[in-house]
Order: C-alpha cells, then sequence, then structure tokens
C-alpha cells in the first residue's frame, strides 16, 4: 500500500470562480490552542453562474462549529461539511451573506502553514494554500477581495496585534484583560495575502515619505532583546521604496508598512499586503553574528518582499500557473536593485553562479519542468529555482531583446492595464508587444518550453574575403514529458575582439539577425556574417550571459587565455577563467578516476596568479574569479557517471597547486586589516574581506609554517562574523589542529543566537571526510537541534545533502540513508520542509552505477511508505520515474 498521488491539476482545465467574495470581515479570537475565527463573507454569482450552482469552499483540517446564511443559521440538510470542504447546495440567486465559525489549534500546527506559533507569537503563513487552514474560502489568487479583521487577544501574552492594510480602531475587549485591534485593508486581494501576527515583540520604528509626500510609517517588530539587529533591515527597506520609485515609478500605497520576523518559518518570507513576514535569518543582523552575506541576502529579500507590492500584490496571478508572472519579475526586479546598490558584475556573476547551481541541474533532471508549468499536483513543489531563477532570466532577455526604453514601457502599460487584477503571462507579454510594436510569440516558447538549450558555436574566419562567420545552433536536449522542442528567441550580447584587446566596431553583413551588440538566434540553425575583418578577432559570446542556456564553444586554450585577459565584458572575463579552470578540473577528475592524478596545467594556475596581480580587478570581482568551480557545478559538467570522490579530490589537487602558485603574493592579503574602524556592510568592505578570506582559504594549504597559525587567529582574534565564520570552515574543513577547540569556541560564543548557531551546524555537516556522516547523526541529537525548526533543519540536513557531495552520495550508501530516514521523519512533521529535503536526490541518475543503485533504493524506500504526504508524495514519484 502506498499513499495515493493527490489529482493532477492543469492549466488547460482553468475555470473562473463560479462566485465572487467581494468583501471579507474576520473577527479572530486567538487562543494558543483554541482560535475562534468567525469569517462573514460577502458573497454574490460570477457573471453567467447559473441559478442553485452549488457553492464549493476550500478548507484544510479545519473543524466547522457555526455556518449561518444572511445571519440565519443553516439547516443541516443544506451544506455538508468535512475537514477539506464546505459546500452549500443551493445559494442564494442575489447577493448574500456566509458566516463561518472555525476553531483552530495554532499550538499544534507544525506544518507551518496557516495559522501557527513561532515562539509564543502568533503568526501566518497563506500562500499557497494556507488560507483554507483558517477558514473555508474560495482559497484561489483570481478571488480578489476587500479584508477587515478584528483580532482579540490577552493583552499581556499578545500587546502587538497585526493585520493587513491600516489600523482602524483598538481598545479593551469585553472579556477582562482582553483587548482588540482592527485592521482594514482597502486594496482587494487574493486570500495568500492575508496575514496576522499577535505576541509580544518589540518594535524597530522609522518612517518614509513617498515621492509625491505621503509619509508612511515604518514598523520591524522582532523579539524583544533583537531591537538592536533591525537597523540594516530597516535601511534596506528605506532604499527599495525609493529605488521603486526611481526605476520603476511605483510608490507605496498605504499608510504603514510592518514587517515581522519570526525565528519558524518554512521558507524566506512572505509578502502579505502591508505585513511582510520573514523568516529572521533575513532580517535580522549585526557584525557579531552575521556575515556580509547574510547582509547581502537580507538588502536583497526586503527589497524583492517590498516589490511584490506592485509586482504579485497590486497585480497578482490569475492561477498558480502564473506563479513567474509575479516570482521571475520580482526577482529580476530586486537582482537590478542590489546590482545598483553594489558592483553590478559582482551581482550579475554570484546570480548566474546560482542559477547555474540550482536551476540548471533541476532543469536537466527527472524535477525539469517549464517557467510556467502546465501540470502540478502540489503547488508548493513549484517554488522553484525554475520559477524563480529561470523566471527572472526570461524578464531579463525580454529587456535585452527590446531595449530599456521599450521595455520600461512595456512594464508601465502592465502596471496601468492590469492595476488590481489577477492576470496571465499572455497579458504580460501582450503589453510588451504592444508598447514595443514586436510579435513575442516565438519569445513566449520560453515560459513553455522546460530544458536548458545548448547553443553551439562555430567561427571561420577567410583573410582571403576578410570575412569572420559566425555558425549557430540551438537544441533542447529531451528533458520528462517533452522529447522534442522548438527553436527558442536566444539573444546572445557578443563582441570581436581584435587582436590589440579592443572590440571591433563590426555590424554583420545584411540578412544577419544582429542588432547593436546582441545577435538573436531564432532559428535551429543559423550564420551571422561580418565583413572587412582582416585579421582574426577572437568571439566573446554570451557576454553578461545574456541568456540562460548552455554554451559549446570550442574555444582552444590560446583563445580562452586571451579572453581570460583581455576581455572587456567583466562578466565574460570571470567566465573565461572559470571555463579554463573547469576544463582542467574535469581532466583531473578523469585521471584520479582511473588511477592517475595529474598535475593541473601550469598555464591554468599562471592565469590565476595573473587575476591576482591585477590591480584594474575590484576586490569582491577578484575574489570571485579566485573561486575554483564547486564540486557540484564539476559534477554537472561531467554529467554522467559522476564519481564524487574523484571530484573532490581534483578539486583539493588544483586548490594547493595554486595554493603554491600564488604563494608570497597571498601573504599581504592574508594580514590585510579587513576594516578600519567600524565595521561596515557595504560593498567595498565586503569585497575586501572576501579577498582576504579567498587568499587564506589558499595559504591554509600552501604548506607555509605558520599555515596553522595564522587560520588560528583569525578565527580568534576577529572582530566581525565574515572573518570568523570563514576562519572557523577551513579549521573545520580542512581538519586543522584547532578544529575542536574552534567549534567549542564558537559554541560557548554563540549558544544563545540561534542563527549564528544554525552557522556551526552546517559548517559541520559540510566538512569532507568519511567521520561527516556520524558527526551529522551526533548533532541530531544535540540538545540545540530541533526538527521543529526549518533553519536548523535546512543548516545540518539540507546542508548536508546539497553541500556535501562526497558524503551524501558516499559509496556505501549512508548518506542517502540518513537523508531519506530524516525525510520521513520530517514528513509528518512538516511536509515542505520534508519533501524540500527530498529534493537533494534530484540528480541521483548522474550518479556512478553503484552510487545510483543506492540512491534508487533509498528513494524507493521513502516511496513504498504509506502515509506520505502530497508533498513528497509528488517529489519522491517524479524524482523516481
Ligand atoms: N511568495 C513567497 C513564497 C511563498 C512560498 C509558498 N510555499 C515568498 C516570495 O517569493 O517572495
Ligand atoms: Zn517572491
Amino acid at each position: 500500500m502506498r499513499s495515493e498521488t493527490a489529482p493532477a491539476i492543469r492549466l488547460e482545465d482553468y475555470q473562473p470562480p463560479a462566485y465572487r467574495i467581494d468583501k471579507v470581515h474576520l473577527d479572530v479570537r486567538l487562543d494558543p490552542q483554541a482560535t475562534m475565527v468567525t469569517a462573514t463573507l460577502a458573497l454574490a454569482k460570477a457573471e453567467g453562474t447559473a441559478d442553485g450552482t452549488p457553492l464549493i469552499l476550500d478548507g484544510d483540517e479545519l473543524v466547522l462549529t457555526g455556518l449561518k446564511l444572511n445571519g440565519q443559521d443553516l439547516p443541516a440538510s443544506a451544506y455538508e461539511a468535512t475537514a477539506e470542504r464546505l459546500e452549500i447546495s443551493a445559494p442564494p440567486a442575489t447577493p448574500f451573506e456566509l458566516t463561518i465559525t472555525t476553531e483552530i489549534n495554532a499550538e499544534a500546527n507544525t506544518k507551518l502553514m496557516g495559522l501557527y506559533r513561532s515562539s509564543g507569537t502568533f503568526c501566518t503563513q497563506c500562500e499557497a494554500e494556507g488560507f483554507r487552514r483558517i477558514t473555508y474560502f474560495l482559497d484561489r489568487p483570481d478571488v480578489l477581495a476587500v479584508y477587515t479583521t478584528r483580532l482579540e487577544a490577552l493583552k499581556t501574552d499578545c500587546p502587538v496585534l497585526l493585520g493587513n492594510g491600516n489600523l482602524v480602531e483598538t481598545g479593551d475587549a469585553e472579556t477582562p484583560g482582553h483587548h482588540y485591534a482592527v485592521w482594514h485593508d482597502p486594496h482587494p486581494k487574493p486570500a495568500y495575502l492575508f496575514a496576522l501576527v499577535a505576541g509580544d515583540l518589540a518594535r524597530h520604528p522609522d518612517t518614509f515619505t513617498t515621492a509625491s509626500g505621503k509619509m508612511v510609517e515604518l514598523n520591524i517588530f522582532v523579539e524583544h532583546g533583537k531591537e538592536g539587529q533591525c537597523g540594516w533591515a530597516m535601511d534596506s527597506l528605506k532604499r527599495s521604496m525609493r529605488w521603486d520609485e526611481e526605476a520603476f515609478g511605483r510608490e507605496y500605497d498605504l499608510d504603514v508598512f510592518n514587517i515581522v520576523a519570526v525565528s519558524d518559518f518554512n521558507m524566506g518570507a512572505m509578502e502579505n499586503k502591508g505585513l511582510n513576514i520573514f523568516n529572521d535569518k533575513y532580517v535580522l543582523a549585526d557584525p557579531e553574528t552575521a556575515t556580509d552575506q547574510d547582509y547581502a541576502n537580507i538588502e536583497a529579500v526586503i527589497a524583492h518582499e517590498y516589490f511584490h507590492n506592485w509586482t504579485g500584490n497590486r497585480i497578482t496571478c490569475r492561477d498558480w500557473f502564473q506563479l513567474c508572472l509575479k516570482e521571475g519579475l520580482t526577482v529580476f526586479r530586486d537582482q537590478e536593485f542590489s546590482a545598483d546598490m553594489r558592483s553590478r558584475p559582482v551581482k550579475r556573476i554570484a546570480d548566474v553562479r546560482l542559477l547555474k547551481s540550482h536551476q540548471f541541474p533541476e532543469d536537466a533532471g527527472p524535477l525539469a519542468h517549464p517557467v510556467r508549468p502546465r501540470v502540478y499536483h502540489e503547488i508548493n513543489n513549484f517554488y522553484t529555482a525554475t520559477v524563480y531563477e529561470k523566471g527572472a532570466e526570461v524578464v531579463r532577455m525580454l529587456k535585452t531583446l527590446l531595449g530599456a526604453q521599450a521595455f520600461r514601457a512595456g512594464l508601465d502599460l502592465y502596471f496601468d492595464r492590469h492595476d488590481g487584477e489577477a492576470t496571465t503571462i499572455e497579458a504580460f507579454l501582450a503589453c510588451f508587444e504592444e508598447a514595443a510594436s514586436t510579435d513575442l510569440s516565438q519569445f513566449a516558447l520560453w515560459y513553455e518550453q522546460a530544458g536548458t538549450p545548448l547553443v553551439s558555436v562555430e567561427t571561420r574566419h577567410d583573410p582571403d574575403h576578410e570575412t569572420f562567420t559566425v555558425s549557430l545552433s540551438q537544441e533542447i536536449p529531451p528533458v520528462p514529458g517533452q522529447k522534442s522542442s522548438k527553436p527558442a528567441v536566444i539573444p546572445l550580447r557578443f563582441g570581436l575582439i581584435g587582436p590589440n584587446g579592443e572590440d571591433m566596431d563590426l555590424t554583420p553583413a545584411d540578412g544577419s539577425q544582429a542588432s547593436g551588440d546582441v545577435l538573436v538566434l531564432t532559428k535551429a540553425q543559423q550564420d551571422v556574417t561580418f565583413r572587412n575583418v582582416s585579421s582574426r578577432p577572437v568571439l566573446s559570446l554570451l557576454r553578461g550571459f545574456s541568456a540562460p542556456i548552455r554554451l559549446n564553444q570550442k574555444l582552444g586554450s590560446e583563445d580562452l587565455l586571451f579572453l581570460a585577459a583581455q576581455d572587456n565584458d567583466p562578466f565574460n572575463r570571470w567566465q573565461a577563467v572559470q571555463t579554463l579552470a573547469m576544463q582542467d578540473l574535469v581532466r583531473l577528475s578523469e585521471a584520479t578516476r582511473r588511477g592517475e592524478p595529474g598535475m593541473p596545467a601550469q598555464e591554468v594556475l599562471e592565469v590565476f596568479s595573473a587575476v591576482m596581480r591585477d590591480a584594474s580587478l575590484d576586490d569582491a570581482l577578484k575574489a570571485q574569479t579566485l573561486t575554483l568551480p564547486s564540486e557540484a557545478d564539476i559534477a554537472q559538467e561531467i554529467g554522467k557517471d559522476v564519481d564524487p570522490d574523484a571530484i573532490h579530490a581534483a578539486r583539493q589537487l588544483m586548490r594547493r597547486a595554486l595554493a603554491r602558485q600564488l604563494g608570497m603574493d597571498l601573504v599581504p592579503y592574508v594580514h590585510a586589516q579587513t576594516h578600519n574602524g567600524a565595521y561596515s556592510p557595504d560593498a567595498e568592505a565586503a569585497g575586501k574581506r572576501a579577498l582576504s578570506n579567498r587568499a587564506l582559504h589558499y595559504y591554509a594549504v600552501s604548506g607555509a609554517e605558520d599555515a596553522d597559525q595564522i587560520v588560528w587567529d583569525r578565527f580568534r582574534t576577529a572582530d566581525n562574523m565574515t572573518d570568523r565564520l570563514a576562519a572557523l570552515t577551513l579549521l573545520v574543513h580542512d581538519h586543522m589542529a584547532q578544529e575542536d577547540v574552534a567549534l567549542e569556541a564558537y559554541r560557548t560564543r554563540h549558544e544563545k543566537n540561534s542563527l549564528a548557531m544554525d552557522k556551526w551546524f552546517m559548517t559541520q555537516a559540510m566538512a569532507p571526510g568519511s567521520e561527516t556522516l556520524a558527526r551529522v547523526r551526533v548533532l541530531m541529537t544535540h540538545p540545540l537541534y530541533d526538527a521543529g525548526n526549518p533553519n536548523r533543519v535546512r543548516a545540518l540536513l539540507q546542508s548536508f545533502a546539497t553541500g556535501n557531495p562526497t558524503q551524501f552520495a558516499r559509496s556505501d550508501g549512508a548518506g542517502f540513508k540518513l537523508i531519506a530516514e530524516s525525510v520521513l521523519a520530517l514528513d509528518k512533521r512538516n511536509p515542505q520542509v520534508a519533501s524540500r529535503l527530498l529534493t537533494s536526490f534530484r540528480s541521483w541518475r548522474a550518479l556512478d552505477p553503484q552510487r545510483s543503485a543506492l540512491a534508487e533504493s533509498a528513494l524507493l524506500r521513502i516511496s513504498s511508505c504509506e502515509d506520505l504526504s502530497r508533498d513528497s508524495r509528488d517529489i519522491v514519484d517524479r524524482t523516481l520515474q
């Protein structure tokens, strides 16, 4: 017996709702075990609905305690209620009011969907389908209503009562010791944007004056004692609000914007209207506990959620298949914001690394799906790198193809035309077609087709005719459910670099598809010819990673070395260094596998030396360029019959060789003061620390006599988390002498701070070496391990499964076994966390036969479980298919 796969929901089956809900009045009496929710819904038949059409409302684990229609109790014969649905068999033909009372045990809610408690605070998570865990409702994004929420609770337990929109009334309630607050949100919204918070929280206040002169009250609410860690998040919020006005002409639209940070949260944050709820990891920061990466993430996530106010909230999705309409666009917007706040090339490289390490493997494996999927069994499993990150790349390509001006005009039209609506990708694209007078029907394939296009490139220089021809072809390798594909529109930003290192000023001969510095590939096969090219140029293609594709451009090492040294596009310069390193790492991995470990190529090592000495590169870019491709990146490049041990050995070999090569050049950076005076998380200071820590990463294995001492000193004397964690990681991952002392010192110092302790669990889980598995098992019994806290589970288990390739994919299968057991245990408590962990098996077929057989049996074990959640059932079925 196995649990049933949930029925398939298909895009082609979309039907508009039979009923409208215009107004919702919620009366919520908060109590940890027995919260009473009375929802009064103003309902009406939608246009075209026949009289007497049953009204079917969604529910999930609900207990109905009262039901009235137009103020009268409904007889039992007039409705049918289960935990999952409420059906009114023959509702009135004219508008009517339904009053539904439900009782909820928030304390027992371990799924963290709907109303739950986190460290004593009541909070909610409704996207995608959590509102139906609060009351019966048409829980779908195309039902937009105006909400009024009255919250009532014990004053002592919940002095803070927050809802969506603006606060309209507060006072003492009838019940002694209780008080209430009424919130009204004038903007019609879908139920997934509903939120409430009640608890004893501290407030970090500020204000923002919009471009049109309206003053907005801003607050960040956190647990008492954490008020001092909100400054960066608040600063990021104000910069986001200003930027959205300047870059996109979007102003905020309520009197107040509240953010609440909670410690138990299934994902990063949630854009509820006027009341964003955040995983505290993306709010709290001070130099003692947060790294530079944490600061950058906070800035990006605060911006992302804020930007949703227009792209997601004011204009929302018609159905969940359109998720990328809000997510892809909002990721694009937050990427642009971060690029403007920091260094554009450094941000682009970081985003592309993320895309390649998360989205490319998803697109190449059993969980591949289009940016706009056509079918799902559990929508929570579609908050993926494909919908988010590839979705953002599609918007970026649109901008590249149309140009900044037409892109902005299209977006303005979209905001104008669809404000207040729940809409679709078609409607979005139509705005750009109209604004730019162009046809985007072929471009729309980016939303329809899964898989990463592979673009092959060959070039020919004909010195006699002085022509240079670029032959391009594209194909998408088959993915599940998609055997063949159509050619996509692929914008390829390029440059032809002459022998002097300068870009040649060339336009292609008539008839080619080039415009400006972008070649547009639209056919399966296409040639572009340039004339008057007397000497052979080097083609720098896919500058800035202008399309989410794999490039098969067989550049010789001479050309790659030239690009690594000369390309004036910083992204492609970085890419050339990466490609050189990758080619050598693949060669070394394969040699190691055959038992004949080689030596890294001297010319590659010298490229790194040149980077280290290049005074024109800023520190952050230099640190990024000096970072070797990750083990997962190398595995992806190898593609099949993967042996993670050989990859690890090859990468370590190259790291050591580089450490020796860089030698004395490392010393000044290793000893560099990582900040002067007060700590600042700005991009320049962070870049300085990144470079110093990158240098230390090599110095640790350089063979220098003082290497151990220097790393230990960095750990001991660090006055900020970035430096402390970088040193701790070296001590633990390289098993240096002070490993245990350092872990113990770190624990004593940070025991009381759970975000800092997540890093302690994570560092140990990611340590290469066969003893890690046993260590992870011991850590699962540590008093500070908490299987109910998603951050802690991710820090220990997700980091192990996705960040420790040699130990997760151990050749004895013990890593797979640990994760399979954990998925099964977590699934009962929190299906979303379990199914996310389960996705770490997604590349199992690419492993060598012994390992993939072991992974398969771990997956089969999960699959044979009788009462698997819908979330995990969906992932395991697709992973095994
Ligand atoms: N929209 C939320 C994600 C909701 C996830 C639901 N399983 C956060 C975001 O993308 O901004
Ligand atoms: Zn989002």
